[in-house]
């Protein structure tokens, strides 16, 4: 998928709220073209937790995850664009911050595998963009709206 109005899930992590990187993280994302449709400054309980990061449960760090991902608050938000999910991802860098590239997101900001800063959906799960915004956003929290930019971002 590759239309303009494709949504994808992001969040400042605790770590990236503690550390005063959230509005970084926003204006990164504006300045790349993305536009913001949704976000809710919010801590995330065990349940859902638990739900987000369901595929890892039976990896040995799920438990470490579900303790950091709800240790704080977090910034979740929805950001629509072209090929929004696979551009957020670039613009994250790789999971482990070590190995994230200068540039990045995690690059540049994250410490270590734990705490790298920003989730993003993966674009190589298919869905997984959708299931995840639904999971924390209502539709009627979601907004329709052009930015006066526009055509030269999303
Ligand atoms: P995220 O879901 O948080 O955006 O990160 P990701 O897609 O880049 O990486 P994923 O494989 O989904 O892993 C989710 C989070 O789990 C932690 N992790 N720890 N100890 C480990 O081997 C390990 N592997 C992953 C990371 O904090 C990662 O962001
Ligand atoms: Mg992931």
């Amino acid at each position: 998928m590759s239309h303009h109005d494709e949504r994808t899930f992001v969040m400042a992590k605790p770590d990236a709220v503690q550390r005063g990187l959230t509005g970084e993280i926003i204006t990164r994302l504006e300045e790349r073209g993305l536009k913001l449709v949704g976000a809710k400054f919010m801590q995330i309980d065990q349940e859902l937790a638990e739900a987000h990061y369901g595929e890892h449960e039976d990896k040995p760090f799920f438990d470490e995850l579900v303790e950091f991902i709800t240790s704080g608050p977090v910034m979740a938000m929805v950001w629509e664009g072209g090929d929004a999910t696979r551009q957020v991802r670039q613009m994250m860098g790789a999971t482990d911050p070590a190995d994230a590239a200068p540039g990045t997101i995690r690059g540049d900001y994250g410490l270590d595998l734990g705490q790298n800063i920003i989730h993003g959906s993966d674009h190589e799960d298919e869905g997984a963009n959708e299931r995840e915004i639904e999971l924390f956003f209502d539709e009627d929290e979601l907004v329709d709206y052009s930015r006066s930019d526009e055509p030269w971002v999303y």
